[in-house]
């Protein structure tokens, strides 16, 4: 049976498989031996897709409600019906209100978000935003883009391997995050390659590092300052780079001197001497690569502690040489072909929280606030959004401060919601549209995000129901509302533009078109190293901009520096009493991808229930015992997990999964509020000043046993049944 080559979205990406179809039907998956990426392996998440596509509650027709809102009440409408209503729902807002009164919502990296901006542009609103970005990868992705002008990676690729690994605020041998593979990372680990980890939360690669920094959490920036201050007094860093290639040199260690070792020791909570080992031991390892994550992102501190950590492997001579932290090859346009059509007068308008990184004065990209976009809804400031589209994004689950979102969602005039099932943020819509699964997609992507190696081909081998990829539920809405989308078909969009584009940045692919891509799966150009002596950075100075000439410019700090978090114990000690813990959020697990597939029963079997981890001693002195149930609760409301008492856990630190509600509750709510930790978490101001990042982790808490196991129940007979 002939096999087809399709990339796998069921995470970020990034491994090829080989997918046998049977009477229109996709019977069998293997894992490409020659995926670029992969070589042969895969992870549970894709290898369920077949139990995906054809999942009996999986969405495969357009739905109108019919009963009052979020009443679960739904009529099964045609395609031409829904597209035809949303058309001119739209068009009336645009017509009588303005465009900028239609917002559009997006979730993390997924093949159409090109296609996604496009829409919002040709709709003429500048109020597209989406539920990571601005605390998930927009933040190192702008301060490699302010550092340097590019992005970096990991160089898991070329013949010379790391000769270490700092892994920060990530973990990666879980989360293989934007196409960093977790089996890359645990290669690297059997290699014996050593890794230096900043984390609060033990985990395989902490147990496995050379040293382990377990920091306070939020206090990341300061850490990275610290070690910079160590680097550069020492004169441990690369003198060459650092007299030839950099801008703001004298300047930044100035500001780093502001982070001696005792400060930083007393800010992060981490022994002195093991902040000095770690600057001694990233400057011994050559070349040292970084994987950071979004511990860091998600933060008041967001940019400027991705911009000091983006610095240590740069001055320390890491920065695009073999097997080091190499630039980004942007080898296809996939992730930005927006058509940048907004008049200044609507970028003005753009609900932007008027941060620099967002508002487009100190990125070329424009983006709307996530938070105040919804706010927007419920306040009518500054101005009222009417209508919304939400497409791969559970909203309710993933902005911060969930009660929020659903007070915001439920005051919307009209709200269209695209996805595989239906969801606690579905049955707030209007209409429900249901999107097509990676193997019913034509689409190209490059692969992984950090370094691009590879430009990777995801194609339709069936139709499942009446599902539709979202990039053509776009470009049909957009002709029937007679806009300029500037293409016709989603295949002339691939061939036209991103494989058009491919062609010319790497002629050795001219000419090539998706019907030829197809039949390859891939492409991996070659890489070069240490393009920038070459060409020089591409930042106004030409140089690694420690000092950023942009951020200057916009106002903004130009050096890296760190504030205490908006609650903390230290920022709210008034707290501590009714709260004493620390809170992180997030956690990535092996089976799920941020709140997807907990209908997935073989996945879900391997982890049945949300895991609140924190140590034997913080547990039992709250009166909890290993695998009970237990109550957290913040400032803003009270969730309940299920405690996982982790022998390496630092006292006082509690660390609760994201991403949770349950299908087996039912319509409409589908226990959207039991578990869900965006409920604990600060949405509202203060967020980072640069990119407006809100709080996320680091948050004060307090824990109190559940006795209720009803969760556990309803799972069982669920399951069971
Ligand atoms: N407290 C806390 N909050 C967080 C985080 C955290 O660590 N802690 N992490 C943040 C991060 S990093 C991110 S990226 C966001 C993630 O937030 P989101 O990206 O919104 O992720 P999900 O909530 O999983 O929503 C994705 C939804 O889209 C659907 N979907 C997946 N692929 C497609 C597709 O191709 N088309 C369509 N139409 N639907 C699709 C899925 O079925 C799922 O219901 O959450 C953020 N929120
Ligand atoms: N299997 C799977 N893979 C995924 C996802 C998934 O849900 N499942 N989600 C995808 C998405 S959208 C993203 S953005 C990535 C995220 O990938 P990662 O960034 O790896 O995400 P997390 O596991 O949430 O967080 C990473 C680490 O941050 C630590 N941490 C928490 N607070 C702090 C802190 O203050 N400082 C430091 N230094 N560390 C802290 C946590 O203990 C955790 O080990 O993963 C992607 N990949
Ligand atoms: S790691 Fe991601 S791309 Fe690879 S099989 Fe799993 S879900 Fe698919
Ligand atoms: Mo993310």
């Amino acid at each position: 049976m002939p096999e087809f080559k399709c990339a796998c979205r069921g995470c970020h990406g990034g491994c090829m498989h080989l997918l046998t179809v049977e009477d229109g039907k996709v019977v069998g998956i293997r894992p490409d031996p020659d995926g670029p990426l992969n070589k042969g392996r895969a992870c549970i998440k894709g290898m369920s897709i077949i139990e995906q596509m054809y999942h009996p509650e999986r969405l495969t027709h357009p739905l109108r409600r019919v009963g009052p809102k979020g009443s679960g009440k739904w009529e099964r409408i045609s395609w031409d019906d829904a597209l035809e209503e949303i058309a001119e729902k739209l068009g009336a807002y645009r017509r009588d209100y303005g465009p900028e009164t239609i917002a559009l919502i997006s979730g993390t990296g997924r093949h159409h978000l090109s296609q996604f901006w496009r829409f919002a542009n040709v709709l003429g609103t500048p109020n597209a935003t989406s539920s990571g970005a601005l605390i998930c990868l927009g933040p190192r992705k702008n301060a490699g883009e302010l550092c340097c002008g590019h992005f970096a990676g990991v160089d898991y690729y070329g013949e010379t391997r790391p000769g270490g690994i700092l892994v920060w605020g990530a973990n990666p041998a879980i989360s293989g995050a934007d196409g960093e593979l977790t089996f890359l990372i645990k290669d690297a680990v059997k290699e014996g390659i050593p890794l230096i980890v900043v984390d609060p939360k033990p985990n395989e690669l902490t147990r496995a590092a050379r040293l382990w920094l377990p920091l306070r959490p939020g206090t990341d920036g300061a850490l990275a300052l610290g070690i910079l201050h160590i680097l550069l007094k020492e004169e441990l860093y690369d003198r060459e780079f650092a007299e030839n290639w950099t801008y703001g040199f004298s300047e930044l260690k100035e500001r780093c001197a502001q982070y001696d070792p005792d400060r930083v020791a007393e800010i992060t909570r981490l022994p002195k001497e093991k902040i000095i080992e770690a600057a001694h031991l990233i400057a011994g390892i050559k070349p040292l690569a970084l994987e950071w994550g979004t511990a860091i992102e998600q933060s008041t501190n967001a940019v400027q502690t991705c911009r000091a950590i983006f610095m240590i492997p740069a001055l320390t001579g890491n920065y695009d040489v073999p097997g080091g932290f190499v630039e980004s090859m942007e080898i296809a346009p996939t992730a930005d072909i927006l058509l940048n059509r907004l008049s200044p007068e609507t970028v003005k308008k753009c609900i932007s929280g008027g941060y620099p990184l967002c508002d487009g004065t100190a990125s070329p990209k424009l983006f709307a606030h996530p938070y105040m976009t919804l706010d927007a809804i419920r306040t009518g400031k500054p101005y009222p959004i009417r209508a919304l589209i939400s497409s791969a994004n559970n909203t309710l689950i993933s902005v911060a401060d969930s009660r929020h979102t659903l007070e915001c969602l439920q005051a919307l005039e009209f709200f269209v919601y695209m996805d595989f099932f239906m969801t606690p943020t579905a049955q707030l819509a209007d209409i429900v549209l249901p999107a097509a699964l990676w193997p019913e997609v034509d689409s190209v992507f490059c692969m992984p995000e950090f370094g691009d190696v590879a430009a990777l081909c995801m194609q339709k081998v069936v139709q499942v129901g009446e599902c539709r990829a979202d990039e053509e539920v776009f470009l049909e809405l957009s002709k029937r509302m007679g806009l300029d989308y500037g293409a016709e078909s989603q295949r002339e969009i691939l061939d036209n533009e991103i494989l058009a584009e491919l062609g010319r940045r790497r002629p050795e692919y001219a000419g090539i078109d998706f019907e030829t891509f197809k039949k390859l799966g891939f492409i991996t150009p070659e890489r070069t190293y240490l393009n920038y002596r070459k060409r020089g950075f591409h930042t106004p100075t030409g140089k690694f901009e420690l000092w950023s000439t942009v951020l200057e410019k916009s106002g903004a700090d130009p050096l890296p520096s760190w504030e205490e978090p908006p609650e903390t114990p230290v920022s709210r000690s008034d707290l501590l009493e009714d709260y004493p813990l620390i809170l992180i959020t997030g956690s990535r697990t092996m089976p799920f991808f941020i709140s997807n597939n907990r209908q997935i029963r073989s996945l879900r079997k391997r982890h049945p229930f949300p895991l609140c981890a924190m140590s034997e001693t913080t547990g039992k002195r709250y009166g909890i015992e290993d695998g009970g149930w237990v109550f957290i609760e913040t400032e803003r409301g009270r969730i309940t997990q299920k405690a996982q008492f982790l022998p390496d856990m630092p006292e006082g630190i509690v660390n609760a999964e994201m991403g949770w509600w349950y299908p087996e509750a039912g319509a409409p709510g589908y226990g959207w509020d039991e578990s869900n930790a965006n409920i604990l978490t600060i949405g509202a101001p203060p967020h980072d000043p640069i990119g407006g990042a809100y709080q996320v982790r680091a948050l004060l808490c307090r824990i109190a046993p559940n006795p209720d196991r009803s969760i556990e129940d309803r799972y069982n007979a669920w399951i069971n049944g």
